[in-house]
């Protein structure tokens, strides 16, 4: 049975997680104790409470209740069935592998997240950079299929680091785009360049007209590689970005405002930049996709092998979840079913896969 050491909510967790394991008793829920092949997707049979054999898994959309989930290097985008398996609903075949770049985020349109989707918008490298396309969504669920890829916005900047890649819709309908600056700090202050920046493009890619600075698609700059995105009840964006060797920030995004890469990194003091509300070092952060969920921020870690949870009216206070329990962790999401789940990386060639590596797994905070 998973345990928290650094537990602070959520107080009957423990006591369900005990019901539920004697409800599932014979299934093997614990992570570690699964014997599955990494190189193949495959559920728990019968717990419906983790997905295991992934491979590099990077993002989660919701179409209704069904799970989609993308393989950074694989190019697949998966369908979960509810028992957890996985089937193959698509594959991207022109994807460019490298480094942090292959098939990053995946976003379904606000208006169709919890009806009947029509589109999926994925983040991927390609030939010429780093591309959103979308895709019309074909069948039920079960049998999910995407149409023929057509290009929000193209040309990028990529790179084997720093690549950004996180795509979501906001409470106002566009979409955002999290940049990296392709290690190429000093583009994230040019705000001629897409690089090192957070976008906000209407659903057909478009520049909205009320966008921060006209004709552009920059929503806010000065970033080096922001990798979360999420919104609170109030519409206030919240975002996440890698450092370099000292701080990793938690940042709320406002339109036009600069965040100081590459000329400060972290709470810098400095009244040209905007600061985090908070910074972590990376060795115990490194943090990629975030959700909110309660009045609380989650934070999944890389590095820092932890999730994270932030309350909303306290944004300088945190509190670590299953540290070091399922490795990296690239992805938390609020499910439909409002509970949290997150997303190990521990197949992608930085980290220490386990047996049953990569898996989709309830992280048990939100019941
Ligand atoms: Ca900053």
């Amino acid at each position: 049975m998973r345990s928290e050491k650094h537990r602070t909510g959520a107080p009957s967790f423990v006591l369900i997680a005990m019901a539920l394991s004697t409800m599932l008793s014979g299934c093997t829920a614990a992570p570690g104790s699964e014997t599955e092949r990494p190189s193949s997707a495959t559920a728990t049979p019968g717990a419906g409470d983790s997905t295991t054999g992934l491979a590099a898994p990077w993002s989660v959309a919701f179409v209704g209740d069904t799970v989609l989930l993308s393989e950074r290097d694989s190019g697949r985008i998966l369908e979960l069935a509810e028992d957890g398996s996985a089937r193959e609903a698509a594959r991207l075949d022109d994807i460019v592998l490298g480094g942090e770049g292959g098939l990053l985020g995946l976003a379904v349109p606000v208006e169709d997240d919890r009806g009947a989707a029509s589109m999926l918008y994925a983040y991927s490298t390609g030939p010429d950079g780093n591309r959103v396309q979308r895709f019309a969504l074909h069948g039920e669920p079960g049998s999910l299929s995407l149409g023929a890829a057509e290009t929000v916005i193209g040309g990028l900047p990529s790179a084997s680091n720093h690549n950004g890649g996180r795509i979501a819709f906001g409470p106002d309908g566009m979409l955002y785009v999290t940049v990296g600056d392709a290690s190429h700090s000093e583009l994230a202050q040019d705000r001629s360049s897409l690089a090192g920046k957070i976008l906000r493009l209407t659903p057909d890619g478009d520049v909205p007209a009320d966008n921060p600075f006209p004709g552009s698609p920059v929503f806010s700059y000065g970033h080096r590689n922001p990798q979360g995105i999420a919104w609170d009840e109030d519409g206030t964006m919240y975002a996440t970005e890698f450092g370099q060797n000292t701080w990793d920030e938690l940042n709320v995004i406002t339109a036009g405002a600069n965040y100081g890469w590459p000329t400060v990194e972290g709470i810098a003091h400095d009244e040209r930049f905007t600061d985090p509300v908070q910074q972590w070092a990376p060795e115990d952060a490194s943090p990629s996709g975030m959700a909110i969920a309660d009045d609380t921020i989650y934070i999944a870690n890389l590095r820092g092998e932890r999730l994270r949870s932030v309350p909303l009216d306290d944004l300088g206070d945190s509190t670590e979840h299953l540290a070091g329990e399922y490795g990296r962790l690239r992805d938390v999401v609020l499910t439909p079913h409002g509970t949290l789940w997150a997303l190990t990386n521990n197949t992608d060639g930085r980290g220490e896969p386990r047996p049953g590596d990569d898996r989709f797994f309830d992280t048990g905070l939100i019941r």
